[in-house]
């Protein structure tokens, strides 16, 4: 028998979970959906009488503070838990084995309460942040939408940068409505029309707000009720002003774009999930306004851009740029007036910026 054959029939042991040596997140997210963490990850540790007096309830994570506690949001009470020591050890060394917005079970007869599970999660919003570009960085998990809030004025609407956020968003497999606000800073409408029409077109929600005058403010309560937000936008465009609009109590402080320039007052330093009064929840992160797009998304852009979603999968080269390609949809669109040149040359440029 050759070594190589020897080798072949040996037993097969079944493989087991080292937990400790379990580096990041990643590793958790790659497991199948219908699996529950605990089941997965450490079979041969889950002893029957450990469980037993288990009262497990579904939560959800609002806020992380240090020291593995965590404000939990569960039959509508709030609740301060820890984590279980099975999962400390993967928090140990992947620093965030649990995100803001994760839901879990929580064994409320333990004092304090415990997480003992994490479920899977739908989505997760990620950044990658000035002092960690290495790695993206878990803002939050299981956010229904991004509000892509810019200004038609005071800032002055950048079309290039809602791009940019929509794209962040698309990344994320967020759901993104857009929103101009300070409309009452505008005199024709019909050039504000003109500016934002194609993402209406390419099927965006848009709406036009004024934290001032109370323009399209109920519209917003209606696609907001019930869902996990977050505003998203350059500073200055209003989102504090039109979360102050919609839920008064929470009061956030806001600030003149000039205030901001000179001492950068407001900033958020902590991630919060904040309870509607009508439903659904508002997530308060600092790392939202980063525009940063990884360079490894360069591959996706083609696809997630504005409006390119149905038409990339129609170009004759399935990784087509919509550069120089033959066949291209894109380049036919733009020939045929369908898209946009200003969008184009955005696309081009957030392209080659990668
Ligand atoms: N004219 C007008 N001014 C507004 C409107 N919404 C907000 N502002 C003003 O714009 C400035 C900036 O508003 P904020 O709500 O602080 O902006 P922000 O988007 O929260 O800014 P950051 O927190 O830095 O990201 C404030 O002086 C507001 O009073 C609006 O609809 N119309
Ligand atoms: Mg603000
Ligand atoms: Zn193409």
């Amino acid at each position: 028998m050759k070594p190589k054959d020897k080798k072949i029939l040996k037993p097969h042991r079944p493989a087991r979970l080292k937990n400790t040596r379990l580096l990041d997140l990643e590793v958790l997210d790659e497991l199948p959906d219908n699996i529950k963490f605990k089941a997965k990850r450490t079979p041969e540790k889950v002893a029957e009488t450990y469980k037993k007096d288990m009262q497990l309830i579904s939560g959800r994570i609002l806020e992380i503070k240090s020291n593995y506690q965590y404000t939990i949001e569960a039959d509508n009470k709030t609740f301060t838990a820890t984590l279980s020591g099975r999962l400390k050890q993967f928090a140990f060394h992947s620093k965030s084995i649990v995100a803001v917005g994760d839901y879990v079970e929580l064994d409320i007869v333990a004092e304090p309460p415990r997480i003992e599970n994490i479920l899977p999660r739908k989505n997760t919003l990620t950044r990658y942040l000035g002092s960690n570009f290495q790695r993206p960085t878990i803002l939050a998990a299981n956010i229904d939408q991004v509000i892509v809030t810019s200004s038609w004025r005071k800032p002055m609407i950048k079309p290039g940068l809602i791009d940019r956020y929509l794209c962040l968003a698309a990344l994320d497999n967020i759901d993104a409505i857009i929103i101009i606000n300070k409309v009452d800073l505008c005199e024709d409408r019909e050039k504000l029309e003109e500016t934002v029409s194609y993402y209406k077109n390419v099927g965006y929600t848009l709406l036009y707000t004024s934290a001032l005058t109370g323009e399209g403010i109920d519209e917003l309560y209606e696609l907001l009720k019930n869902r996990d937000s977050v505003f998203s936008g350059q500073s200055g465009t209003g989102k504090s002003s039109i979360i102050n609009r919609l839920e008064p109590s929470l009061n956030l402080p806001t600030a003149e774009v000039s205030d901001y320039n000179e001492k950068g007052k407001h900033t958020t330093t902590s991630t919060i999930l904040i309870p509607w009064s009508f439903g659904g929840h508002l997530l308060d992160t600092p790392g939202i306004k980063t525009v940063n797009l990884a360079k490894d998304t360069k591959s996706q852009i083609p696809r997630v851009f504005p409006g390119f979603a149905t038409l990339a999968p129609l170009c004759y080269f399935n990784d087509c740029t919509h550069t120089h390609e033959e066949h291209c949809a894109v380049l036919s669109a733009l020939e045929e007036g369908k898209i946009p040149t200003n969008r184009y040359l955005s696309y081009v440029s957030l392209l080659n910026s990668l």
